[in-house]
């Protein structure tokens, strides 16, 4: 009785380390999914990717990793809106988005450089 009393009291510890392990996986897993920030290239004149689906409060970071190009990011629309101002190459700017919609960012600088911001619950 004693001994399957032990032995039980032994599983049980175990089982409880594989679920602390899994929630701590999961929480990292979560928050490096969850929050982003997705990163978004800016280079050969180009948004990459050009189309992002993510959650509402979720952070965008513009990276201009072109060799000597400045670039430019911003939005213009009846809810929400932002602009970057010049970007050095090399720079980062981070963006988060607070609501619903889809929108479109553009490049003040390179007319043609487009990201479709598709923003979820
Ligand atoms: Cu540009």
């Amino acid at each position: 009785m004693q001994s399957w009393l032990l032995r039980g009291v032994r599983v049980g510890k175990s089982v409880g380390a594989l679920m602390t392990a899994a929630i701590v996986a999961g929480v990292l897993t979560g928050a490096a999914l969850g929050a982003g920030p997705y990163l978004i290239s800016q280079k050969d004149r180009e948004f990459s990717p050009g189309d992002i689906a993510i959650k509402r409060g979720e952070t965008l970071r513009f990276f201009n990793d072109d060799g000597e190009l400045l670039h430019h990011a911003y939005l213009s629309s009846d809810t929400f809106n932002f602009d970057s101002g010049d970007q050095q190459p090399g720079s980062k700017f981070d963006v988060i988005f607070p609501v619903l919609g889809d929108y479109m960012v553009l490049c003040g600088i390179h007319p043609k450089m487009k990201l479709i911001v598709h923003v979820t619950n």
